[in-house]
């Protein structure tokens, strides 16, 4: 389980009700972080190896099943309640509950979840990773956002960083890597290496 301790930052998006959306569900739809996808828009560029909180909020009358590519995530809170058993092992799908209450002119009260996630594989904005609401009419209407994740692909983990002594070079490189380790006090080594896509080799 990942640990609040690590986190790098929050993020806080929304999910909301619109209208005057064209569309097969127009003139409503359902919407992140205020507007419909757009595949030329990137929302967040994440450092590699970055330990998140993603809060949630939901204004949205409708309960939606919020999905993510690349992490599986740990649920921290949902409406400020720890998840049942059921819900607190690895999970890349968290339903966020519509808010409570509300009607015309009244906002009722929004539904919150929390969820910590490390980021380690690399995309870039030719292939970025989405998220989105798993009920696919909502996501066909444009419930969905992309975010890509940065950083060299022969960049080193910042927090091992320090702990041992190497270097790699050249970098970049399209062909030989070499990693040379200096610490004598070592002789093991884990070396995990993605490509740019963020495959695994
Ligand atoms: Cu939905």
């Amino acid at each position: 389980m990942l640990k609040v301790a690590d986190v790098n930052i929050t993020r806080k998006l929304t999910l909301s009700d619109s209208a005057g959306v064209s569309g097969i569900l127009g003139p409503n739809a359902f919407i992140i972080n205020h507007k419909l996808f757009d595949i030329n828009y990137i929302e967040y560029k994440v450092p590699i190896g970055n330990t998140e909180i993603w809060e949630i909020t939901s204004s949205s009358i409708f309960g939606h099943p919020f999905h993510i590519h690349d992490v599986e995530f740990n649920i921290i809170s949902i409406n400020g309640a720890a998840p049942d058993p059921a819900l607190a092992g690895w999970k890349d799908v968290v339903f966020i509950p519509g808010r409570n209450g509300g009607g015309p002119g009244n906002p009722g009260t929004p539904s919150v979840v929390k969820f910590i996630a490390k980021f380690e594989d690399y995309a870039d904005a030719l292939h970025p990773f989405m998220y989105h609401c798993h009920i696919s009419l909502h996501e066909d209407e444009g419930m969905m956002g992309q975010f890509v994740v940065v950083g060299s692909p022969t960049d080193v983990d910042d927090k091992n960083k320090d702990a041992f002594l190497f270097s790699v070079y050249p970098n970049p490189t399209s062909n030989k890597l070499f990693i040379h380790f200096s610490d004598p006090s070592q002789s093991a080594y884990y070396i995990k290496i993605i490509d740019v896509l963020g495959r695994g080799k």
